[in-house]
């Protein structure tokens, strides 16, 4: 290759990695009272959700209703909190001193994979709740 060449190569490269990450977006889920607004967040792989006004909360990732192989996530309490979702299905998480009062939410990541995974659990109270919202935004995509 010349010279010329290998620099339009390297520069169309350099184009298709930003454009790759510009499609990757930021959705924010804020702490109002005792709930996470929005309670259902639908999103693409690779994008990230963003917890805000955190100031007596934290998000826990609830085993058998992530993806199968998925990361169960706990962030520290009381701090705003990023998480990036490389992996498809649907995360429904909790507030853990919160989840009685209902405290919780759901990340609908590309398509619901885990959608039959998740209605086969028996959950009840304020996490039944939150799965129960979370299967009937999975049922209308
Ligand atoms: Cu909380």
């Amino acid at each position: 290759m010349t010279k010329l060449k290998l620099t339009l190569a390297s520069t169309m490269m350099a184009g298709l990695l930003s454009t790759a990450n510009a499609f990757a977006a930021d959705h924010t889920v804020s702490a109002q009272g005792l709930k996470y607004m929005p309670m259902v967040v639908e999103i693409a792989v690779g994008d990230s959700v963003s917890w805000t006004n955190m100031s007596t909360h934290n998000v826990e990732m609830i085993e058998g209703l992530v993806p199968e192989g998925a990361e169960l996530v706990k962030s520290a309490m009381s701090e705003d909190f990023t998480h990036t979702f490389d992996k498809e299905g649907i995360y429904i998480y909790k507030c853990t001193p919160h989840i009685g009062a209902g405290m919780g939410g759901a990340v609908i990541v590309g398509n619901p994979v885990n959608l039959d995974a998740i209605k086969a659990q028996d959950v009840s109270g304020g996490v039944g709740r939150i799965v129960r919202k979370a299967i009937k935004s999975a049922e209308a995509m």
